[in-house]
């Protein structure tokens, strides 16, 4: 599939949906600290969470330098996977519970089956790794409130299943043997545990004598065991929309986080940051260390905040058997340049099965993946957002060299006279060229010149060395000026 005609359809897939407020913590690292002991509305004390720039961008460093990584949605819902009572069901499949109707009674048994006997946390890293992933966010714990650790606070975990075994401990284990971080989604929503509220239609159990506090409570200390005995780089949080979950509760959280764990990163889902939450008349004012658009690429990203955008491969974040609509590796490829070109990173979803497999078409797509970056990884780490227009063949990603600046062009569409222009606005015109050539191979230098007033023509010579994106080198004096 080229790229070009994929980015028509998500230029015209509508504006970004995705509004997100960091100002909070961008406010807080700017220096400006809220007084001390401040209360909000609620009259529960707030220990302000204080960072200044420096100790934030110290803090992000990793995470802004990697990228890309791996999302794992895995839990019992593996198990029926999109089937319930010889029916396949609709939806999302770590969302069976809901949309099947599941009373908790039908569905709790399903810990007596969880088996994975097939789960190989070493093979799961090495895959990550090999696509070019530098850290990996599993569901440490789902809506469905199934613990995938042995946590000494239920005995919804794995110490309740056959399997037995501490599938987080071993992959974080695998992790730090190579060298991939280690990191948690982690569901506020809890269709599990009985203090938390609302119930659904499918939960009879009365909700009389539920106490929220003491979910909030149970919560902070599954997190607590997470972080003592994990270490996660980050606390992806999830399932903040219903209304127990507050504003207040959620910059409580965020506190209680940073806590635990001083240079912990937190999603905005910490908080009640993610577009349309009703009732919230300050905006702005959110916590949460970066953005969080799910399914879709904000078209010209989040300027000035640090974002990630969730996608799965198929339909589903949780194992479906039925849905075999796999994007195709072109498209997941095209996916991470264009999201790096915009300043992002790209947390791209794998749904194991029951057993404890990746499946197949998920490799096949990441060792795809992987083979491009293991010639172009350069174009992705470490760079930030394009200072240039987007350009009709491709997108640009940047790295600051010293003085100078380094343009990654990732060519789409190798032009097929060799010309490759960058147009009015696409270019740094006051930078003189050091030089450009194909970062595939630094023997194939290109000459450029100027064309006309504000652009720049690269001769490129030979054949596109990717069928999907090919990048050329190109190395600026000083720093981009760039044509209004
Ligand atoms: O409800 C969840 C969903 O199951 C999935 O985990 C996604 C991934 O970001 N988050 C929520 C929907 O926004």
């Amino acid at each position: 599939m080229r790229c070009r005609h994929y980015w028509a359809c998500c230029l015209l897939a509508g504006i970004c949906l995705v509004s997100f407020h960091v100002a909070h913590a961008v406010e807080l690292a700017a220096g400006s600290k809220p007084a001390a002991g401040s209360k909000p509305a609620t009259g529960s004390a707030v220990v302000p969470f204080r960072e200044t720039v420096a100790e934030r961008d110290a803090r992000m460093a990793w995470w802004r330098e990697a990228r890309y990584g791996m999302f794992i949605h895995w839990g019992l819902y593996a198990i029926p996977a999109g089937q319930w009572q010889g029916k396949q069901i609709e939806g999302t499949g770590e969302w069976i519970q809901n949309r099947a109707n599941i009373s908790p009674e039908a569905y709790t048994p399903l810990v007596k089956k969880f088996n994975p006997v097939r789960f190989d946390a070493d093979a799961w890293v090495r895959l990550a790794k090999a696509a070019g992933m530098k850290y990996i966010v599993i569901t440490s714990k789902h809506h469905d409130g199934f613990c995938l650790w042995p946590s000494k606070l239920t005995d919804y975990d794995m110490e309740s299943t056959p399997f037995q075994r501490d599938i987080l401990g071993e992959l974080t284990a695998a992790c730090k043997k190579h060298g991939v971080r280690m990191c948690f989604y982690h569901s506020i929503m809890d269709w599990h545990h009985p203090d938390y509220l609302p119930r659904h239609g499918w939960d009879p159990r009365p909700a009389a004598g539920a106490d929220f506090d003491r979910y909030v409570a149970y919560m902070k200390g599954q997190l607590a065991e997470l972080v003592e005995a994990y270490d996660p780089g980050i606390l992806w949080f999830d399932g903040e929309w219903e209304k127990t979950w507050t504003h207040e509760r959620g910059i409580d959280l965020d506190n209680y986080c940073r806590q635990l764990k001083a240079d912990v990163i937190v999603n905005n889902r910490v908080d009640k940051g993610r577009e349309g939450m009703e009732g919230l008349t300050k905006q702005g004012d959110f916590r949460g260390d970066y953005g969080t658009p799910e399914q879709e690429i904000p078209p010209t990203g989040l300027p000035g905040v640090d974002w990630e955008s969730c996608m799965t491969m198929n339909d589903t974040w949780g194992y479906q058997k039925h849905d075999q609509h796999w994007k195709s590796a072109e498209t997941l490829l095209c996916n991470l340049v264009d999201i790096t070109s915009k300043g992002g990173n790209y947390l791209l979803n794998v749904g194991p099965t029951a057993l404890g497999e990746i499946p197949e078409p998920s490799v096949a797509r990441l060792q795809k993946i992987g083979k491009w970056m293991e010639t172009n990884g350069q174009a992705i780490y470490g760079t930030t957002a394009s200072p240039c227009k987007r350009p009709a063949w491709g997108r640009i990603t940047t790295k600051t060299q010293g003085d100078d600046t380094r343009l990654y062009l990732c060519v789409f569409d190798w032009p097929d006279d060799g010309k490759l222009v960058l147009p009015v606005g696409a270019l740094p015109v006051g930078n003189q060229v050091r030089s450009c050539h194909l970062l595939a191979d630094a023997a194939r230098i290109f000459q450029t010149s100027r064309h006309g007033e504000a652009s720049l023509m690269i001769q490129l010579s030979g054949a596109a060395p990717d069928a999907i994106c090919s990048v050329v080198v190109l190395d600026l004096a000083g720093k981009p000026e760039i044509v209004p």
